[in-house]
């Protein structure tokens, strides 16, 4: 459950917790065409609060509302100031936040007109996506019956509101037959991605990550990229299979939500050992430090709140 918070910005202004209300004619609760992000606000170790990658967020944001043909009526920096906002709002040290853009009501059927475009932003405390043991000793994942979006069906590059019903999809199988989560594979057959996290292998010590063709160019999978590189370990971004995956010594995801999550089998093969491995730990432990600005090198990811 998400824990009440007291405000949430709305349109421009923030308002009660509980008047965040839209109505049943919202565009986007029928068609599922909206835009969103995923952010993480980390309380460092000196106590202070960062939001991590705010701005990369906040041109994600945008760059979905491009792809998908819609308008923000705020300008970038409104929505990045209104994200900080939120937060003090809610007292919120350390937290999860969701701006969503979306249609409101007016008229119905696929083409919405001029209903209006409306904005909300939304914090809430979220722990580890996929749970504290999971962070520890990895999880079990399932490759999905359903195959990942081919890149002219959906636009694989935003993060559409619609697109995530194949997620959901993928998802709801995987834990329905006891997984912790769903990899899927692109139109191809190759390695795509998590429901909500990118996914990446080790082999021999070198880190490889699926090419950004079909997936979320997420912001972890390029810190972790960057982060691997400068503690010289050997990175590729190049499609791969499932048997490669099957047979890697290491495997993890990434996502905002999911940090940086290792996987321990994939298909009930354990992956290497079957835990958590040197590779996937050092890469998670620089990844934590740098998050909770232990890291001066990185520091330029953190905005204070
Ligand atoms: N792929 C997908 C499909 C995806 O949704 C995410 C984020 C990523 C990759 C990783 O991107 P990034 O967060 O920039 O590293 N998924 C978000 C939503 C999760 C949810 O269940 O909601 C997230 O992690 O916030």
């Amino acid at each position: 459950m998400v824990e009440k918070m007291e405000k949430i910005w709305m349109d421009g202004e923030l308002i009660d917790w509980d008047e965040a209300k839209v109505h049943i004619l919202t565009h986007t609760f029928h068609y599922g065409f909206g835009v969103f992000e995923g952010i993480r606000c980390y309380q460092c170790h000196d106590g202070s609060s960062a939001v991590f990658r705010l701005g990369d967020h906040i041109e994600r944001l945008f760059h979905s509302a491009l792809i998908a043909g819609i308008e923000i009526p705020f300008s970038e920096e409104g929505i990045f100031e209104a994200c900080k906002e939120t937060l003090r709002a809610n007292d919120l040290a350390e937290g999860y936040i969701r701006p969503i853009v979306f249609v409101g009501e007016g008229v119905m059927g696929v083409h919405p007109g001029d209903n209006p475009i409306r904005v909300s932003i939304i914090t809430w405390p979220w722990g580890a996506y996929l749970g504290e043991e999971a962070l520890k000793k990895g999880i079990r994942v399932k490759i999905s019956s359903f195959t990942r979006h081919h890149v002219n069906v959906m636009m694989t590059k935003a993060k559409i509101c619609g697109n995530y019903v194949n997620s959901v999809l993928a998802k709801r199988e995987a834990v329905g037959r006891g997984y912790d989560e769903a990899v899927m594979l692109d139109t191809e057959g190759y390695v795509s991605e998590g429901s909500g996290e990118n996914l990446f292998i080790v082999r021999k010590g070198r880190l490889k990550t699926t090419p950004l063709t079909s997936i979320l160019d997420g912001i972890t999978r390029d810190s972790v990229l960057r982060i691997a590189g400068d503690s010289g370990i050997e990175t590729t971004e190049e499609k791969f299979t499932r048997d490669e995956l099957y047979a890697a010594d290491e495997a993890f995801f990434t996502g905002t939500a999911a940090e940086v999550t290792p996987i321990r089998e994939v298909d009930d093969r354990a992956i290497g050992d079957g835990v958590t491995g040197p590779v996937t730990r050092k890469l998670q432990s620089i990844f934590f430090d740098v998050v909770r600005g232990r890291k001066k090198k990185y520091e330029e990811w953190l905005d204070p709140l």
